[in-house]
């Protein structure tokens, strides 16, 4: 059976796995819903996406699925398989999907994209907040790309979940202007937003 997706394909985190799954050459089908419905409800439990499913198998969660992908399907490894070059692109893997991802797309994206008063404004509180963090977030990140990749110097999972971050957050004026006041960060987008599996899980 062919690996099926599940989930709203604006999501950073769906993006991640997609990027994943075309990485590895994997054909894969991508259907489209949205947290909470039934269909994710059916397989996490707390209605987040994305979801997969894989030959009987069902399963929640962004690294699970894409580690359950790249460790099933040929291609090259998308995570080093000598535990040393591993451990950075893991420990960066885990701090993207959670800090990075708090920030810039719970605190930042989501509020500019979703909360919204009666009048239809964009509410700023939290949006204000969240953007003074921003110069050392992307400190960081900036940092952390200068061996060519994230906390790497070559392509792995760890950018999967990076870029489609990146990539929403500069759709919002205060992300762009961190990202274009962030050099090594910009290359380093520029770079990976030219692969294929970037440019073919555009929402
Ligand atoms: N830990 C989850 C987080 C996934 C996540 O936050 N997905 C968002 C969409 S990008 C979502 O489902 N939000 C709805 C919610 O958290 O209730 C994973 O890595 O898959």
């Amino acid at each position: 059976m062919a690996l099926e997706i599940i989930g709203f394909p604006r999501s950073n985190f769906v993006r991640t796995v997609c990027m994943v799954a075309r990485e590895k050459g994997v054909d894969y089908d991508l259907t489209p819903a949205m947290p909470h419905s039934d269909e994710v409800r059916a397989i996490h439990p707390m209605g987040q996406i994305p979801v997969m499913r894989h030959d009987g198998l069902e399963l929640a969660e962004s690294q699970a699925i894409a580690r359950y992908i790249d460790d099933s399907f040929d291609g090259a490894p998308m995570i080093p398989r000598d535990p040393r070059a591993a451990a950075p692109v893991n420990q960066w893997i885990s701090m993207t999907a959670s800090s990075v991802d708090q920030l810039l797309m719970r605190r930042y994206v989501v509020e500019y994209a979703f909360h919204k008063d009666d009048d239809g404004n964009v509410v700023r509180t939290e949006i204000d907040k969240a953007i003074k963090r921003f110069p050392r977030m992307f400190a960081m990140l900036e940092a952390a790309v200068a061996p060519g990749f994230l906390g790497s110097d070559s392509f792995s999972m760890a950018d999967c979940f990076l870029v489609p971050i990146l990539s929403a957050a500069r759709s919002f004026p205060e992300g762009e202007a961190a990202l274009a006041g962030s050099p090594a960060l910009t290359a380093y987008f520029e770079k990976i937003a030219a692969r294929p599996s970037f440019v073919d899980t555009a929402p």
